[in-house]
């Protein structure tokens, strides 16, 4: 059997059929809010408030019955199952689809909105409900702008031995996600995007359609020629 390293990346469009809202919609606006009004510490230690806000009402989003994995969600966690340790998940998002569709080999780069991290210790807790909107010894456990992605040093080295990458429902616009289809390909992978338009990052496929059809489709090819 042969055994190749499958990394694929996922953005906010692999959730948009899951009832998601994405983030660079129409009006560039966020749940309503410019992106720097509430992602950045800066706005966090000025108007704590609003922050929680935001994220309460994310947070109780996510708990909303009609916001499920999908079916693109679901191919994922059936590639972790057939290729085992030969499979990584680098996900943007924050939401916890992949974990209720069943991946495990997950890195969440930009954190996870149902945990809270403690400002002076770092102790992170898992939190599903709201936190007191005056709260400033909790935090969202969210990496804003500006601030170090989490996992980083171990997704590129996870990148150099992939010999396929796949970004799903992402723009490419945030780095230092947008840099990893380079470095796959330089590790000498071959790079596929899959989203409903082509982003402006370079890839060696674009297989355009919603995540909830192509992403099943790349699945069953990838189990079938991968784990011969
Ligand atoms: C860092 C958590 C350094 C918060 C997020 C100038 C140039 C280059 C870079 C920078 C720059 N100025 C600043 C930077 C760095 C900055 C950055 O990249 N800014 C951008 C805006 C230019 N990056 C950072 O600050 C990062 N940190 O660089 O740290 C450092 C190093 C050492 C020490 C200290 C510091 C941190 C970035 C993390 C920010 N936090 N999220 C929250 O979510 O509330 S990013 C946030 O936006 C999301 O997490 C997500 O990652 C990102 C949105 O991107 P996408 O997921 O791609 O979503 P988007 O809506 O854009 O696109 C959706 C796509 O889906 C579309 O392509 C659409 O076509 C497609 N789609 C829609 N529906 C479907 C679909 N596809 C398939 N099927 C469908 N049905």
């Amino acid at each position: 059997m042969t055994m190749q390293t499958v990394v694929v990346l996922t953005g906010a469009g692999i959730s948009a059929e899951s009832g998601l809202s994405t983030f660079r919609g129409p009006d560039g606006l966020w749940e309503g809010h410019r992106v720097v009004d509430v992602a950045t510490p800066q706005a966090f230690d000025t108007d704590p408030v609003t922050v929680h806000r935001f994220y309460n009402r994310l947070r109780r989003r996510l708990r909303d019955d009609d916001v499920a994995p999908n079916a693109a969600h679901c191919a994922l966690a059936r590639l972790e199952r057939a290729l085992g340790r030969g499979f990584h998940l680098v996900t943007q998002n924050i939401d916890d689809l992949h974990q209720r569709a069943g991946n495990t080999q997950i890195t969440a780069m930009h954190g996870e909105l149902t945990k809270i991290r403690n400002v002076d210790t770092g102790d992170v807790l898992p939190w599903a409900g709201d936190v007191i909107e005056t709260d400033r010894q909790w935090r969202p456990h969210v990496v804003w702008f500006g601030e170090r992605t989490i996992g980083l040093e171990s997704v590129v080295e996870i990148l150099s031995t992939a010999s396929i990458f796949v970004a799903i429902g992402t723009s490419g616009t945030v780095h230092p996600a947008s840099q990893f289809a380079a470095i796959a390909k330089t590790a000498g992978a071959t790079t596929v995007e899959i989203n409903i338009e082509p982003s402006a990052v370079e890839f060696d496929y674009r297989v355009i359609g919603a995540a909830s059809e192509r992403v099943p489709e790349l699945v069953d090819q990838l189990i079938n020629g991968l784990v011969a």
